[in-house]
């Protein structure tokens, strides 16, 4: 049975095909055709491993293989966390060819989410890696069993037991199967929302709608099989895998290389000894790179740098060519679909100070005034929405909430405020989902809302972004409790309930009340104010 989601209305679909954006392959096509026409051209780095497009596509193939052996196959799913390794890219491609449907969750996901994943998906394969503290011991998996939605099959990377990862990669020492994907437009896997509700929701992606966005993307940055791309942000991220990402690279035929994280020293140096010419990146990591290069000198021979995620100061983006001597392009684009580049060649002014404009001619785009829902004009800030053919029309199993991101004509209202100039290009300014955006991670106000009301001392909580200088926002709680609560235990508190650290509160404040509006919400804007008043007054005393 295949997985029910949000399908495209027939028209549209049509259009699509016949523009010709959906092409009605499985989103290993690029794999597959890599590995037939260039079987030894490098792939993947990682370490010291350089691992050809035959390698990858053989040992993805024989994954897929063993698992349709143990009776998996279209219409399952999978959630998967592995680091940034070459196995991230086999796993992916082998579940794809089996049929079966991945999330690829972060990997600083801890308890919390990845449960919510495997609630929301009844998984039956569960791939993690033997390092996360998730498989440290049984209680994960005991925690899933008591729950009743212990995946059959799981499967580590790494650690020192047989049945690991590297067992399952092995040839079966048959013929590889014909591969068994889902249709082109059903769901290929599901993405992560960066959210703003008390749940993580999956994003139902299909073959035809990602790989569109995929070779539409390495057209855009101008990818060749010369292009070598450092994957420095999590692999998993929309960014990093289809912007153009992993999945751009491998459509063009070029080398990624893996790096841990974007720390400069090491990416420094892998650009150098791997002749990186593209990385991508978000702001607060571009700020350590500036200061790096400032010190040690551009990293060479890297020739362009990508940058999105979150709100990037014109000033800032002025100094990647002069510090970095890297030419700019900026990305806003968002896991639910819509991807805006600035293009290569575009006059400094609109490099520095727009966020791009959209990949397709057919990615219709409205800029609405937040009150009363009506088209503002061009130069003008307004809530942004979007239909197009590469954005989903509704998140999984998620009918309420897909009731307010998306209208009645299929649009999704992304939360952000944009300004629209006359030539297409946007400039985001502002936001009116609650959502913290911490250096590019997301945090859902909301989530931590309901977990910190589970305190007993405390009576009301909001979480908000202030502004900060090496991240672009931290985050606040605030709240109001029935007595003085250490910040130490209320982190403690967070964390019990397994919440990934980025999302434990940078800072918490205690109120006697948060400010309410006229229906009785938190004031979010007005308790910002106050806290900016607090602050001031705290400065002028010291
Ligand atoms: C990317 O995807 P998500 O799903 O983690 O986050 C999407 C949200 C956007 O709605 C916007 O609020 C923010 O992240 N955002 C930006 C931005 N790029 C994303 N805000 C300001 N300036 C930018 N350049 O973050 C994502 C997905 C694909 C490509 C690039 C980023």
């Amino acid at each position: 049975m295949p997985i029910a989601y949000t399908r495209f209305p027939p028209d549209l679909a049509a259009r699509y095909r016949a523009r010709g954006y959906w092409i009605d392959q499985p989103l290993t096509r690029a794999l597959d055709a890599q590995a037939a026409a260039r079987p030894e051209a490098i792939a993947v780095i990682e370490g010291a491993d350089q691992l050809t497009y035959a390698h990858i596509a053989q040992a993805s193939a024989n994954l897929a293989d063993r698992l349709r052996a143990r009776g998996l196959g279209p219409g399952d799913r999978a959630v998967v966390q592995l680091p940034n390794c070459a196995e991230f890219v086999i796993v992916f491609h082998a579940l794809l060819r089996a049929g079966i449907a991945p999330v690829n969750a972060i990997f600083t996901h801890r308890q919390l989410e990845m449960t919510s994943y495997v609630d929301q998906l009844r998984p039956a394969l569960l791939i993690g890696d033997a390092s996360h503290e998730l498989f440290a011991d049984a209680r994960f998996l005991i925690a899933l069993e008591a729950g009743g939605i212990r995946p059959d099959l799981v499967i580590l990377r790494g650690g020192a037991q047989t049945g690991g990862l590297d067992d399952w990669l092995r040839p079966t020492g048959r013929p590889a199967q014909p591969p068994t994907p889902t249709a082109a437009d059903e769901v290929a896997f599901f993405q992560l929302s960066g959210g703003s509700t008390g749940t993580p929701k999956l994003i139902p992606r299909t073959h035809n709608d990602y790989d569109y966005s995929i070779r539409a993307s390495a057209e855009i940055c101008g990818l060749t099989p010369e292009t070598r791309f450092l994957c420095a942000l999590p692999a998993a991220h929309n960014f990093t895998l289809s912007s153009p990402g992993i999945l751009g690279v491998f459509h063009a035929g070029g080398t990624v290389v893996m790096a841990p994280g974007p720390e400069p020293v090491a990416g420094f140096d892998l650009i150098a000894r791997h002749r990186i010419d593209l990385a991508a990146l978000v702001p607060s990591a571009v700020q350590l790179w500036l200061s790096h290069a400032e010190v040690h000198g551009a990293p060479r021979p890297l020739r362009r740098l990508l940058v999105g995620g979150a709100s990037f100061a014109p000033a800032l983006a002025a100094r990647v060519p002069e510090v970095l001597r890297a030419d700019l392009q900026q990305v806003f684009g968002m896991a639910e679909g819509l991807v805006n580049y600035t293009r290569p060649g575009d006059e400094a002014e609109t490099t520095f100070t727009t966020q791009g404009r959209p990949i397709s001619p057919d990615d219709e785009i409205r800029v609405l005034d937040p009150e009363d829902g009506r088209p503002v004009p061009d130069g003008q800030p307004g809530a942004l929405a979007v239909r197009g053919p590469y954005t989903c029309r509704g998140y999984y199993q998620s009918p309420g909430h897909n009731a307010q991101a998306f209208d009645a004509e299929g649009f999704y209202h992304s939360g952000d405020l944009v300004v629209r100039r006359a030539d297409g290009y946007l400039r985001v300014v502002g936001r009116i989902k609650d959502q913290i955006n911490r250096g590019g991670e997301k945090i859902a106000a909301e989530e931590i809302e309901a977990l910190l009301l589970r305190h007993p001392a405390i009576r009301q909580a909001a979480l908000i972004a202030r502004p900060d200088a090496a991240m672009g926002e931290r985050s606040v709680a605030v709240i109001v409790s029935t007595e003085a609560v250490k910040p130490s235990a209320l982190r403690r508190h967070l964390s019990a309930a397994g919440l990934a650290r980025y999302k434990l509160p940078d800072q918490f404040r205690r109120l006697d009340s948060l400010p309410l509006t006229p229906i009785g919400k938190t004031d979010k804007r007005r308790l910002r104010a106050l806290l900016e008043e607090q602050d001031h007054e705290e400065g002028a005393l010291t």
